[in-house]
């Protein structure tokens, strides 16, 4: 079975977009102004986007369980759904409650930092995505310049008694655990090849970084990307529909 079904709404909306569902320091007394602002937002782009992404930009201010819920339900009104960027990166103890909290808010994935490893680290989060039929994603290469210096050091595979660079294990880890999906940076295209020589079709790859941070959609879909997330060049949009609706068009 599987625990997170975005492929299907891509092909029936023909549309590769995830929108991150971004906004600046909206400042402390505006909660309401940026819940307005993100349903607006919402209302608008929702034709053209397979799914949605929310992030610590809207948890922090709105709440889990206040203003991002709501936003859950309009979105799974649409029939989207909806993944939390929360980076989990922590002991398997709080990874759990992390998920345990974030599923039950309604969210369908979560993204996870395969850094902290599987005993004792992600294992137990993916226990909770399997109990609760929910995905995981994990990142690989993230879209930031310094992401070299983490994601892409050289690390000494054991079992192959190989150095290999640390994205390379984290695909064959993704495949290893049965994630959802990974993150590779729209921004270096040659890291999105690499790990599609991994995975193939087997998990797809979610490629933030489009427009404001430099990446190209067209060179992230070709090197292999599935979903483009896009923030920022549509949330800011003066005409956000338009937006969207161009961008999707041009990639059908
Ligand atoms: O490697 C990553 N790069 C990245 O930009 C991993 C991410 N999760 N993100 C997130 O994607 C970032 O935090 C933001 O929420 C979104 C990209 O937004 P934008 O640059 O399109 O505005």
């Amino acid at each position: 079975m599987v625990r997170f079904n975005i492929e299907e709404i891509a092909k029936k909306k023909e549309t590769r977009i995830v929108l991150a569902l971004d906004f600046p320091f909206f400042g402390l007394n505006n909660q309401e102004k940026l819940l307005a602002k993100a349903q607006y937002v919402l209302k608008e782009v929702h034709p053209y986007i397979s799914a949605v992404k929310i992030n610590h930009h809207l948890v922090l201010p709105l709440g889990t369980f206040q203003g991002v819920k709501k936003l859950i339900e309009l979105i799974h009104e649409k029939d989207v759904p909806v993944i939390m960027d929360c980076k989990a990166n922590d002991i398997g103890a709080t990874n759990k409650v992390i998920a345990e909290y974030y599923y039950s808010a309604g969210f369908d994935a979560i993204i996870a930092n395969p850094f902290v490893g599987w005993i004792e680290g992600l294992k137990p989060l993916f226990e909770v995505a399997e109990r609760m039929q929910r995905g995981v994603i994990l990142l690989a290469y993230m879209s930031h310049k310094g992401a070299e210096e983490g994601y892409g050091q050289l690390v000494y595979d054991k079992n192959k008694e190989e150095k290999i660079p640390q994205y390379i294990s984290f695909a064959r880890k993704a495949l290893k655990w049965g994630a959802d999906g990974v993150v590779v940076g729209a921004t270096v295209p040659k890291r999105i090849t690499e790990i599609y020589k991994i995975l193939g079709d087997k998990i797809p790859i979610y490629a933030p970084g489009i427009g404001v941070q430099g990446g190209k959609a067209k060179a992230a879909l070709n090197a292999g990307a599935s979903y483009l997330i896009v923030g920022r060049s549509i949330t800011l949009a003066d005409n956000p529909k338009k937006t969207a609706k161009l961008l999707q068009e041009t990639l059908k």
